[in-house]
Formats: C-alpha cells, sequence, structure tokens
C-alpha cells in the first residue's frame, strides 16, 4: 500500500489508473484503506465541474481548457462521466479521440467513468477518483458529466466551482430549467457562439439571472465561446478564477468543502447503517414479527420501533467487528 500510494503521489499513470479501477469494482476492504492512505494529501486540488446537455461541447471545451493551463504551466486531472453512453459508445469514443493529445504529456490525466462497474452509484466512483487525482498532486481536476439526471447534480456536488454549459438552440434554456443545475451553476458558458442565436441566449440568461436571487453576491457571469476554435479560452478563465477568488475571500471555499464532507460522512454512515439492517433482517425472528403484522397483532411503526431497539442495544454491545 505504501508503495502504491507513493507511486500515485509522484504521479505514476499506471498506478493512479489502478487506484482508480480499485475504487470503482474493489473489495470493500482495500477500497477504504485506500482512500484512507491517500486521504492527507487531498485536498489542495481545484475541482472544476463541467455540466450541460449532451453535444454542448463540454469534451471540446475541456481540451482546449487543457491546453490553455499547459501553457501556464499547471498539471490537470480530467474525469469524464457519461451515464448515458456504455464504454463502447460514441460519446466516449469521442473523447478519447479527442483527448488523445493529451495522452504523451505527463501533465495531464484522463480517465472516463460509466455507470458500470462502480459500486454504490456513480457519484461515490466519482468523488473517490477525484481525490486521487488530488492526492496525486494535479493542481486542476475537471469533471465532465452530462447534466440530465439527480446523480449528476450529486456529482457536481464535488466541485469548487460550476460551469453549466449551453448552446444556441431551440430548447437550450428549457433544459437548463428542467435539469435544475441552474441552481447550482457558478457561471455559464454559452458555447459554440458562431451558430445563430448566441447572442438571444445570452440575453435569456443575463435577464434569468437578474431576476434570480443569488445567495452569497455571487452573480454567474455568462461567457461566450467557440471552443472548436479556441475562442474565449482567456476570458472563461479569467471567470473561473474570479469565482475563486470569490470562494477564498467569502469564505465559501471553506464552507462548500465542509457541506460536502459532512455529505461524504453521512453517505458513508447511511451505507453501514442500511448494510446493518440487512443483516437484521435476515434473522429468523423477523419472519415471526412479519407474521404477527400480517395477524394485524401489531402495528409495522410498532414493530419497527423494537427491531431499532434491539439494532441499537446490539451495537451499544459491542459488536464493532466492522
Ligand atoms: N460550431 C461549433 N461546434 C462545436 C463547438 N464546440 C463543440 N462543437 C461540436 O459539437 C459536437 C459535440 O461536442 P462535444 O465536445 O463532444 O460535446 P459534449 O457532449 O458536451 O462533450 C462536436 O461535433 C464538436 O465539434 C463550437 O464552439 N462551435
Ligand atoms: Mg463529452
Amino acid at each position: 500500500m505504501n508503495a502504491w500510494v507513493r507511486d500515485i503521489r509522484q504521479r505514476n499513470r499506471r498506478a493512479i489508473a489502478r487506484a482508480i479501477t480499485c475504487l470503482e469494482s474493489g473489495e470493500e476492504r482495500k477500497r477504504t484503506a485506500l482512500l484512507e492512505a491517500l486521504y492527507p494529501y487531498t485536498g489542495r486540488a481545484w475541482v472544476i465541474g463541467w455540466t450541460g446537455p449532451p453535444g454542448a461541447g463540454k469534451s471540446t471545451l475541456t481540451d482546449r481548457m487543457i491546453r490553455h493551463l499547459r501553457k501556464q504551466g499547471r498539471t490537470v486531472g480530467v474525469i469524464a462521466v457519461d451515464p448515458t453512453s456504455p464504454f463502447t459508445g460514441g460519446a466516449l469514443l469521442g473523447d478519447r479521440v479527442r483527448m488523445t493529445a493529451h495522452t504523451l504529456d505527463e501533465g495531464v490525466f484522463i480517465r472516463s467513468m460509466g455507470s458500470r462497474g462502480s459500486l454504490g452509484g456513480l457519484s461515490r466512483a466519482t468523488g473517490e477518483a477525484v481525490r486521487v487525482l488530488d492526492a496525486a498532486g494535479y493542481d486542476v481536476i475537471f469533471v465532465e458529466t452530462v447534466g440530465v439526471g439527480q446523480s449528476e447534480v450529486d456529482i457536481m456536488h464535488l466541485a469548487d466551482t460550476v460551469a453549466l454549459v449551453v448552446t444556441p438552440g431551440a430548447g437550450d434554456t428549457i433544459q437548463v430549467f428542467k435539469a435544475g443545475v441552474m441552481e447550482i451553476a457558478d457561471l455559464f458558458v454559452v458555447n459554440k457562439a458562431d451558430l445563430d442565436g448566441a447572442r438571444k441566449l445570452i440575453a435569456q440568461l443575463e435577464e434569468m439571472l437578474d431576476i434570480a436571487k443569488h445567495d452569497h453576491v455571487w452573480r454567474p457571469p455568462v461567457v461566450s465561446t467557440v471552443s472548436t476554435r479556441g475562442q474565449g479560452m482567456d476570458r472563461l478563465w479569467e471567470a473561473l478564477t474570479a469565482h475563486r477568488d470569490f470562494l477564498e475571500q467569502s469564505g465559501e471555499w471553506n464552507r462548500r468543502r465542509l457541506r460536502r464532507l459532512r455529505r461524504e460522512l453521512l453517505a458513508i454512515m447511511e451505507e453501514r447503517l442500511h448494510r446493518e439492517i440487512q443483516s437484521w433482517l435476515s434473522r429468523p425472528e423477523v419472519a415471526t414479527d412479519l407474521d404477527r403484522v400480517e395477524r394485524r397483532e401489531i402495528g409495522p411503526h410498532q414493530v419497527a420501533d423494537q427491531w431499532w431497539g434491539q439494532i441499537r442495544g446490539k451495537s451499544d454491545g459491542g459488536d464493532h467487528s466492522e
């Protein structure tokens, strides 16, 4: 384990790839041991999330931003999450082809993750992969995800800064509203600004921001880009760093991270509790109680109270084998 952690911290790619695979599908004990061993070296990277509808240009944008950051000498880790496409799917293949330009660059690590093969959910696997890249010392970590469902919104909770990528064209603003990612966007990117309707979309977004309440005096900026041509990357980077400055100066940086840790701990506890309850339910007494409920001798809540009391009594009794 020590050699492995050392290799990860030296940004050995094979060690990093092996770690992410282990966290995605490895055995529980090994996973937690690895995470705990890496934990002291985490918390340094700036995690930036790119979300938005499929085809908005998130991967192209990510690729351009990598180039931008590499010119500044910053190292970049990327986790591309696409639950809508399986491993052999077009989108993922496209990402790989597009990003192969970086595969020889030691300062870049790119990993695609699909919903398959990750025990315990995609958002957990993503968070753990981010933690590996963080421990490996990448300055900036990009997380790319399709902004459609709750699990994608959950993934975005991992990020310090969330950029929502939208494009001109019918239905996009509606999609933004529907996705519920609105509330978590720190910044809007109107990509494909070379297409008709970009101005209108920007105006719509600004209008929407005028009426929206901004929590901590941060008004999300709207930046337009043409990522295929690398246009707007300077302004985008400026907007991102402005957000980071805001986070640090307002204390929101720490507050967000504390919230994230709380959420993570809650998830760990819930999972343990769930397992505890599952193993309790496999006891033969449970069937007897169930019969009594079925015969209307006792109500379900009363049984639940009894079970709960017994589960708690049991765990207070010192069974800490976990
Ligand atoms: N016209 C135009 N096309 C773009 C731009 N950015 C990306 N695209 C194209 O949009 C398509 C989807 O891009 P991709 O980065 O895979 O989108 P993702 O699904 O959000 O990751 C690709 O064919 C890109 O070449 C842009 O700024 N302008
Ligand atoms: Mg993509």
